[in-house]
């Protein structure tokens, strides 16, 4: 396995992915983590009815699953969660958070699970056991005086949709809708875009819709490493022949070829699938250009066609029937020059035409897509961009057509199905009112952005996390570590230890909660929870194994203490019996969703999940227009600003061996580096232009124009398969070079994917520019 300190080796990987480098990958960490045979046991209750729901992605889990519906990614997250190792109070009383600080994120989560409650002694700088009561009284006595619009309730995607739905309800009864979430660094731009265009916030496809789709789309996703289990899907695809054309500036090796692990004919006979059909390696940025010399040959052949009285191209009835704005859009693609498209994408017209060729011949259309796409300036115009190219043949609302986004974490889509959101417009608050006899907030809350903000100028005073790392996946790390100790609360509710919990406020608290995976039982008996996938299908979920420490609190039941010392006494709703009782916040879900959650206990465990319903799949447009809306984009570049000489588009990445900010190791193993994680992918036309060697350690400095320096030194100049002008590097350690302001336009996604940036070769001191 790839630890740090092998020596740094970089290599050309000729395998698949999939096959037997994942099985070792796997065994590789089932070993570090010391995970027996009930480990190996808990694998196989993985994503099954009666099961636990796996904490990596959000991919469907299917009602027909494999024996093992787990993956190499899946599985190392299990293997996270059960680890053996623990970090205890003594663990804390040798290092000094300062101390800590100085460690990389792979070794702090490598300490194992947190085992106690724990307060921050600002004193001797470290943190020590406390009683759960100390901790929560301590968190009511800080958070009662301050003005509820100073605090910020973070929740990253994993947590229960019990578990969200609670937190939400006690930031707007406490009294805002500060609602940060990790969907705000991710599909938000989704979620804007899919409901804008669409009327609906989400995909509309579901897992069978690979069953009966002719062509597949597939942008800024990569499958193999962050949505392994989707490649089953696309190898059973491939195998009835349906094209795949993939865009991505990087070549990735599970969107190129594919073995079954979990096949051991193919095992052993080394048989690979291939994924894309057509792979095209466009600048990073350039997908709405993309699209648009796409749309221009559609709208040609159209045109040529009705001509000539040939059946024609585009779906005219759908375009008339069910879209507005078509006629904006297609003068903008009429009038997009093709010397502007290949300069964009850095692609020959020719592999746009052959894209155009694939799209026009099928009958059905599903479009994929990931960070790739939402994680820019245009982010909302990237998506749709792609409900532009979906409607023109009508490929939303019918078998094997549509909107494809992978979500991130697995209950991400669920979070915001039930209130975590700082946007009134989602929530029912007159429900909530009428369900609680309170009046709930109409102020918009903070997001992501807005709560970074908040902690750099000071306005944002408490800070309380339901999981995730959020100074570590947060842009402009230096500004954000710099005043976070001025926070007068932060409260940590995770299961290890990280980077963020090294920044305490001046009063700190870090919560160990139970993992999903974990025996979870209250008054009432064992407990489940539920989780949204992707395709909008919801699962019970229920842990089995003993928890890692016996002190270890539900995240429900961390929710209601705080809930119980910040907020008056309330009839109608009482804390400790919905901690007692998992189907009593259920049914509380189903009384404020009715339409979503109706009969929710008795179809907790339905095979494959149960549907919430899409209205888009249905053609029925909850829309401004009451059609699905074409959307002229306002330009060809995602990226946001301008190419000057110099300036690099530098995206930054997940390894194949990290779940976002959590490092499982130091290999990645399909792109080829072992031992480091300081690598610039970069063309091998730009370093010889540069004179840059290969292996030569080069640092990148922020050329966002702001007057901010932002540096990120040491990395290793890797020649790679990336278009010129681009340059890839890994998250979260390049989080320190991008602006908090370079975010997605309406979704404030911040904008990952296309960082401006500059080469700078020599040490920190002479910073002589290439
Ligand atoms: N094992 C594992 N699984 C995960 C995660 C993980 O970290 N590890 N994270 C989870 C989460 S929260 C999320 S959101 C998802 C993330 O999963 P993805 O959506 O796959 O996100 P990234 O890994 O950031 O990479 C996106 C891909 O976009 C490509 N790309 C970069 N810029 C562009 C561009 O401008 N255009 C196009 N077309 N492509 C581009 C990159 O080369 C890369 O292949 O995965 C989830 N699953
Ligand atoms: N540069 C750059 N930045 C990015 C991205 C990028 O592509 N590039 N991607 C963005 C994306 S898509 C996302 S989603 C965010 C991710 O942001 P987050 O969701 O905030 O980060 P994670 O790394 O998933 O959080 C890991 C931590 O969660 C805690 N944890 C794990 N399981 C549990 C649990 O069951 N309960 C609780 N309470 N805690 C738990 C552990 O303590 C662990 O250390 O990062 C974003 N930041
Ligand atoms: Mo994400």
């Amino acid at each position: 396995m790839g630890q740090r300190g092998d020596r740094p080796h970089i290599y050309s990987f000729g395998g698949p992915a999939g096959g037997w480098g994942s099985v070792r990958s796997l065994a590789d960490i089932l070993t570090r983590e010391r995970i027996d045979a009930r480990g190996y046991r808990e694998l196989l209750r993985q994503n099954k009815p009666q099961g636990f729901m796996c904490v990596s992605c959000a991919w469907p889990k299917p009602a027909d699953h494999h024996p093992a519906e787990f993956c190499e990614e899946g599985a190392k997250a299990t293997a996270w969660e059960l680890t053996r190792r623990r970090t205890t109070p003594e663990f804390f009383e040798k290092h000094s958070l300062s101390e800590l600080r100085g460690w990389t994120d792979y070794d702090l989560e490598q300490q194992g699970r947190l085992t106690h409650p724990l307060r921050y002694d600002a004193a001797t700088d470290k943190y020590v056991a406390c009683s759960w009561e100390e901790a929560f009284d301590a968190i009511g006595a800080a958070l009662r005086p301050l003005d509820p619009a100073a605090v910020a309730f973070y929740s990253s995607g994993r947590t229960s949709l019990e578990a969200s739905y609670m937190y939400g309800l006690m930031a707007r009864m406490y009294g805002n809708q500060n609602l940060p979430d990790s969907s705000n660094m991710c599909h938000e731009s989704t979620s804007v875009g899919l409901k804008a265009a669409l009327g609906v916030p989400v995909g509309t496809t579901r897992i069978e819709d690979f069953d009966k789709t002719d062509a597949i789309f597939f942008f800024g996703q990569n499958v193999g490493s962050n949505a392994p289990r989707m490649l089953h899907n696309l190898r059973a695809c491939r195998k009835r022949g349906v094209e795949i054309v993939t865009f991505n500036p990087l070549r990735e090796r599970g969107l190129e070829r594919f073995t079954d692990p979990q096949n051991p004919a193919e095992m052993l006979t080394l048989t690979e699938t291939s994924i894309s059909t057509q792979y095209h390696q466009l600048r990073a940025g350039s997908d709405i250009a993309a699209m648009t010399g796409i749309a221009k040959y559609l709208l040609l052949w159209d045109e040529k066609a009705r001509a000539a009285g040939k059946p024609e191209v585009l779906d005219h009835a759908f375009l008339a029937g069910h879209t507005v704005g078509f006629d904006e859009f297609a003068d903008a693609v009429r009038a997009a020059e093709w010397g502007d498209i290949e300069a964009e994408t850095g692609l020959p017209r020719a592999d746009l035409e052959a894209a155009a060729r694939v799209y026009a011949g099928a009958g059905a259309v599903m479009a994929i897509y990931g960070m790739g796409l939402t994680q820019h300036v245009k982010g909302v115009e990237n998506v749709r961009m792609v409900v532009n190219l979906l409607l023109l043949r009508g490929n939303i609302g019918k078998p094997g057509a549509g909107p494809t986004p992978v979500r991130g974490h697995s209950n991400v889509q669920g979070q915001r199905t039930v209130g975590i959101t700082e946007k009134t417009e989602l929530v029912p608050v007159e429900r909530l009112e009428a369900q609680y006899g309170f009046t709930a907030p109409r102020k918009k809350g903070l997001d992501t952005v807005g709560t970074c903000r908040g902690i750099i100028d000071g306005s944002v005073r408490g800070f309380v996390g339901l999981g995730g790392n959020f100074l570590r996946a947060v842009p402009e790390t230096e500004a954000m570590e710099a005043a976070w100790p001025s926070l007068d609360l932060s409260v940590q509710i995770a299961t290890k230890l990280n980077r963020n919990h090294l920044f305490p406020g001046k009063q700190a608290f870090l919560l160990p909660c139970l993992g999903r995976i974990e025996r979870d039982v209250q008054a009432s008996g064992p407990q489940a929870v539920s989780v949204e996938d992707s395709t909008s299908c919801i699962h019970g979920s229920r842990g089995k194994v003993t928890p890692a420490s016996p002190h270890l609190l539900s995240e429900p039941a961390i929710v209601a203490a705080i809930a119980k010392r910040i907020l008056p006494p309330n009839p109608r709703l009482d804390w400790d019996a919905w901690v007692a009782d998992y189907s009593r916040i259920r049914a509380a879900i189903s009384e404020t969703y009715p339409d979503i959650f109706g009969d929710y206990e008795r179809r907790l465990f339905t095979p494959g999940g149960f549907w919430k319903g899409n209205n888009a799949a249905e053609r029925i447009w909850e829309t401004k227009s009451g059609k699905a809306e074409f959307h002229a984009p306002s330009g060809l570049s995602a990226a946001g600003f301008a190419d000057v000489p110099g300036r690099f588009r530098l995206t930054t990445l997940r390894s194949n061996d990290q779940f976002n900010t959590t490092i499982y190791g130091y290999h990645d193993r399909f792109r080829g580096v072992k031992g480091t994680r300081d690598i610039l992918f970069i063309n091998a036309e730009d370093m010889a232009e540069a004179g840059i060697a290969e292996g030569e350690i080069v640092a990148l400095e922020s050329d966002a124009g702001d007057g901010r320096r932002r540096r990120r030194d040491g990395l290793i100049a890797t020649p790679y398969a990336i278009p010129r002008g681009c340059l890839g590097a890994y998250y979260p350690e390049c989080n320190l070079l991008m602006p908090l302001d370079h975010h997605a336009e309406e979704s404030h996604v911040p904008a990952a994917k296309s960082v401006p940036v500059r080469i700078v070769r020599g040490n920190r001191d002479e910073g002589a520019a290439a």
